[in-house]
């Protein structure tokens, strides 16, 4: 009968609490809207381009004398103990040492009011031979409420390209 059909897809979907399969929570994730649109305002923040790209036609471009980036506010789904974060960059003439300043870079909203700051993974400044991904994990004993998760290039010289957010939740 179609209504215990129906009965247990419902029953499926609410025993895992929406968390049916890895989602990407981050939007225009490969920057192919070719405008800033969901993406925060950072301090200097970023110009899309189309003449690099790590998928598709489209990247953010940053320019590093500024002090900022990439930026976009991610929101979990209740329940939310896990988050894997995900970034391409390539550099061109990016000057100093390898730090947080170039970046993939999380600041994690818990839902007790406390942060949990700069989870980081850096890139390597230089010139890139080819696009390089950073992953940055967390777990936390508390929910997750939210994330900020930056790409950031700040306070050198050079620029840097980013492509390809990807954010993912699980309990
Ligand atoms: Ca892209």
């Amino acid at each position: 009968m179609d209504s215990e059909w129906d009965l247990w897809v419902s029953k499926i979907v609410s025993d895992k609490n929406g968390f049916t399969a890895p989602i990407n929570l981050a939007a225009n994730p490969s920057f192919e809207t070719g405008t800033t649109d969901f993406y925060q305002p950072f301090y200097t923040s970023f110009t899309p381009t189309n003449t690099m790209a790590h998928t598709g036609q489209w990247s953010a471009r940053v320019n590093c004398s500024g002090t900022g980036g990439v930026r976009q506010k991610v929101t979990f789904p209740s329940g939310t103990r896990f988050l894997t974060a995900s970034l391409w960059s390539f550099a061109n003439g990016v000057t100093l040492q390898e730090s947080n300043d170039f970046s993939l870079y999380v600041d994690l909203w818990l839902s007790n009011g406390t942060w949990v700051w700069q989870n980081t993974a850096s890139f390597t400044p230089g010139t890139s031979a080819a696009w390089e991904q950073r992953v940055v994990t967390v777990t936390s004993e508390v929910d997750m409420d939210y994330a900020l998760v930056h790409g950031l290039c700040r306070r050198r010289s050079g620029e840097a390209f980013f492509d390809d957010m990807v954010v993912t939740a699980s309990p």
